[in-house]
């Protein structure tokens, strides 16, 4: 630690991963938020994907991320978040494990009319320990269930953080970004102080 100068010469690069259902809002949520031009990787949804994409619920939605989105947000003076959207699709799982690796924490996208699509996130985080989120993407406002009635249907831990957003709007994707950010470091001081001093 350098002894507490606030801007430090080289800016913290922190790298965070946005993952979440098929057509959950991923890419809307990096591409709202990021200061460059995300590069994005989507596709038309061709008769191959026809019968594994499942678009109910989202019928307009004709495009696909086929590897990921990537964006990058500076939050305060000294961090820059490194965004990495995840795949949606279940045939892309493969790319997980490379994603996640160095990753800070997450942001778990829900939609409550589809709650069920994010489970499988929620349990890849929980199996690998990466601290996350859960950030409710509320469709044209709708918020059918509150926080805590999407933290009860998720069975999540008690600490984990539920947080109302519209993925489209850039200071609520920011801070989404930045309770997370928060999340992490609170994690890091209770653990920090549970060990005790070691040196
Ligand atoms: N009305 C509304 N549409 C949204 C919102 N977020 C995303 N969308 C739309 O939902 C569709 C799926 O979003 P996308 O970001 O591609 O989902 P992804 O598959 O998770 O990357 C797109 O057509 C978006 O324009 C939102 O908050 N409100
Ligand atoms: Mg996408």
């Amino acid at each position: 630690m350098d002894s507490g100068r606030s801007n430090r010469a080289v800016p913290l690069a922190l790298k965070i991963l946005v993952a979440g259902g098929f057509g959950v809002g991923k890419t809307t949520l990096v591409g709202s938020v990021s200061e460059i031009r995300p590069l994005q990787t989507e596709e038309v949804l061709s008769s191959v994907g026809a019968d594994t994409d499942d678009v109910s619920g989202v019928e307009g939605k004709s495009t696909t991320t086929v590897a990921m989105d990537f964006g990058r947000i500076t939050v305060g003076a000294d961090i820059v978040l490194y965004l990495f959207g995840t795949p949606g699709q279940d045939r892309f799982w493969f790319l997980w494990d490379e994603l996640a690796h160095g990753a800070l924490g997450a942001v778990v996208l829900a939609d409550t009319r589809r709650l069920a699509d994010c489970f499988p996130s929620v349990d890849y985080f929980e199996r690998r320990g990466t601290p996350f989120l859960v950030a409710v993407n509320c469709f044209d406002g709708e918020q059918r269930f509150g926080a805590q009635a999407v933290r009860n249907a998720l069975d999540l831990d008690a600490d984990v953080p539920v947080v109302l957003c519209d993925a489209r709007d850039r200071r609520s994707g920011k801070d989404v970004l930045i309770t997370l950010v928060e999340h992490v470091m609170e994690r890091v001081s209770r653990r920090t102080a549970g060990a005790g001093r070691r040196s």
